[in-house]
């Protein structure tokens, strides 16, 4: 056992004291945030294999992680909610009784840092000293988890400082779940490589997160969707706040008039992308302020304000292009991650779809040679002189399709720096947010945009979302439509139907609900029956922002339709709208299609919508502790909002 250091703050004491005993570590070490720590642990891993140095000129500070291939995303079977009563977790998360939960998952942590460092990493989540911030302490026995921290959120003595003060904290205990014997040589990635030996776990009734045996992403950087969404969403909900799984935005008009955004679309559904896009529309600037989680407050005036209570990006690499996401491609130049994409020969990285040509040869995520197709320079094969369609056949990627890079938000060329600060008109109060949107990736039925009728109506429409799942989850249903409310299936702390009831709640305990943000449903991902794209997406989305504008400040008439209100086509500006690339170009005809209802289409939708909402409601009514026939299930003003549409569309 390694020798505990000494802490000011008792919990911390307690917190680390208590897991040296059982990991048993080699050594402790208490990360203090510095540049030089960070770069002399990234050159650590380096001579332990574990991360490649990327050329320095190209690519500074930047290097190259391999992870194993049972360890690529979140597990959503392995994510465990532990209140004390299963319904308090509700239909939607997998629930385990925190006592015994504790008493296995300590038989698993039994020893497990055995000849490993232990770091103990402070943390905040948001701007230190803000009001809205939160504080965190992750235990963790992975350098990657302690750079990736470094990047994803505010570490080291700053934090500690705070702490020692007597601040409270989210305490996060984390290991990779793999001891090394005396002199037994390290892997490049250590983690448990069974499925069922990997547990993401939140008590959030205790405030705590345990984690083992991944080391990728949300399973391991607990700041992120184990802290700022699964344990704050349920402080939320107590405390009278939100945390979501939301983008945040800052829109200027060519009138020099400012908008704040936030968007909630589930995983790999475009996020990042919409949070730095460069509009196409001329005159319009848009700055970021965060690209997943966002945690609004509601202010004296009525209005809800924002702050994005992370660090940097963790974004999708695959697709992210210097003619998609050019601000993304900026924001990685420097002091940048990269994990599970190609290594190019000159020490640079290569994935699928980033706008450029690949190298004629490179090694492949899983590290194995890959070669530059023979008739598409854009695709890569695992042997030399293969064909796209035969590389397509083979289901191949050289860079996985859930690669990913982890990038300080201070590199994103267009970071609105007050707003990331949580600052507005020089106050700590964060960003008063003028629309909320929610999404998902919908092939059929679901217009480009949709503005609620009522707050109650946007609650319904967040309530319903769908889409295909991505490969940012470990999954057999990759490419299946789900219902994903609010972009928050995997990420919620307690009852589904409680953060519904809490939504509505936003509303009802408003001072001013109308000064609420106004709500609307987009969707960039309308395919034809060939399968093409009827939208260009990305900067054109600038074009659907402008009308969210237009309807906040009253400019243009919307349709009333039963599913909401529609733009008229004419209303979305096709300003600059003459790419000779026809997939970054707006078909008119698509357009028009694309804003009117198609009501077969949403009949079954609104089944399908009425069908989740039994599925939610069943596990109240097996529940035997809950004895009003109303409780713990879906609102009865969302049952109102789905027979109300259902009568319109059926007129
Ligand atoms: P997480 O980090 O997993 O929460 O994902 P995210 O929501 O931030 O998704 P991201 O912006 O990284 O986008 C994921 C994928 O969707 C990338 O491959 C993008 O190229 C693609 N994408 C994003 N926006 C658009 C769009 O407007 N149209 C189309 N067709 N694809 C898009
Ligand atoms: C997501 O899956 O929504 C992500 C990536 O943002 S992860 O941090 O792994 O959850
Ligand atoms: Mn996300």
């Amino acid at each position: 056992m390694a020798k505990t250091p000494k802490f000011k703050n008792a919990k911390v004491q307690a917190w680390v004291d208590q897991w040296n005993k059982v990991c048993t570590p080699e050594k402790i070490v208490v990360v203090t945030g510095t540049k030089e720590e960070h770069t002399a642990i990234c050159e650590m891993m380096v001579k332990k294999g574990q991360f490649i140095k990327l050329d320095q000129k190209k690519r500074p500070g930047c290097y190259l992680a391999r992870s194993h291939e049972s360890d690529v995303a979140r597990v959503e079977g392995r994510t465990f909610i532990c209140s004390k009563n299963e319904i308090d977790a509700g239909p939607t998360n997998h629930w385990r009784d925190p006592v015994a939960m504790k008493k296995e998952m300590l038989k698993k942590y039994k020893g497990c840092m055995a000849g490993r460092t232990m770091y103990v990493i402070p943390f905040a989540m948001g701007p230190i000293g803000n009001p809205i911030t939160q504080y965190g302490i992750e235990v963790t026995d992975s350098p990657y988890v302690v750079v990736n921290m470094n990047i994803m959120t505010r570490t080291g003595d700053a934090v500690m400082k705070h702490l020692d003060k007597g601040g409270d904290f989210v305490p996060c205990i984390h290991s990779v779940g793999a001891p090394l014997k005396k002199g037994q040589k390290d892997v490049a990635w250590p983690c448990a490589k069974k499925i069922d030996d990997k547990y993401i776990t939140q008590f959030p009734e205790d405030g705590e997160i345990w984690s083992f045996g991944s080391g990728y992403g949300g399973n391991a950087l607990l700041g992120k969707k184990c802290f700022a969404l699964r344990i704050a969403s349920k402080l939320a909900k107590d405390q009278g706040w939100m945390a979501e799984h939301m983008l945040i935005l800052t829109l200027t008009s060519p009138e020099k008039k400012q908008y704040h955004v936030t968007a909630a679309f589930p995983s790999a559904c475009g996020k990042t992308n919409l949070a730095m896009m460069l509009p196409k529309l001329p005159g319009w600037k848009l700055e970021t302020i965060g690209d997943d989680i966002a945690w609004l407050k509601p202010g004296a005036d009525g209005r809800l304000y924002a702050i994005n209570p992370e660090n940097g990006f963790f974004g999708v690499a695959p697709g992210t292009s210097q003619f998609s996401n050019p601000n993304a491609l900026l924001s990685c130049r420097k002091n940048t991650i990269f994990t599970n994409v190609v290594l190019t020969p000159d020490g640079d990285i290569w994935w699928e779809d980033m706008g450029i040509d690949a190298p004629e040869e490179g090694v492949d995520w899983k590290g194995n040679p890959c070669y530059r197709c023979v008739d598409d320079k854009r695709r890569m094969g695992p042997k030399p002189g293969m064909t796209k369609k035969e590389v397509k056949e083979l289901g191949y990627v050289a860079a996985h399709k859930n690669s990913r890079f982890t990038a300080p938000a201070v590199n994103c060329p267009v970071l609105d720096k007050a707003g990331f600060n949580g600052k507005f008109n020089g106050k700590p109060t964060g960003v008063p947010i003028d629309a909320i949107l929610f999404g998902g990736r919908r092939p059929s039925t679901i217009p480009l945009v949709n503005e609620a009728k009522s707050w109650t109506h946007g609650v319904f429409m967040g309530s319903a979302a769908g889409s295909e799942v991505t490969a940012a989850v470990i999954s057999d249903q990759i490419g299946q439509v789900r219902r994903d409310p609010m972009a928050m299936l995997p990420f919620f702390g307690y009852n589904v139907c409680d953060y519904f009831q809490h939504w509505l709640e936003m509303e009802r305990t408003s001072v001013d609900p109308t000064k609420l943000p106004k709500i609307y449903f987009v969707n960039w991902f309308r395919k034809t029956a060939a399968g093409e794209f009827m939208w260009p997406g990305f900067g054109d989305n600038s074009r659907v922002l402008k009308w969210i504008c237009d309807r906040i400040d009253g400019k243009v008439e919307a349709n009333t339709t039963a599913i909401g209100n529609l733009p008229y086509a004419k209303d979305i500006s096709l300003e600059n709208n003459d790419s000779e690339d026809p997939n970054f170009r707006v078909n008119e005809k698509f357009l028009q299609e694309l804003v009117t209802v198609d009501v077969e289409g949403w009949k079954k939708e609104i089944a399908t919508i009425g069908a989740s909402y039994d599925e939610y409601d069943k596990k109240a009514s097996k529940d035997t502790t809950v004895v009003n026939p109303a409780a713990r299930r879906v609102p009865a003003a969302l049952r109102g909002i789905l027979a109300q549409v259902t009568a319109e569309l059926g007129k």
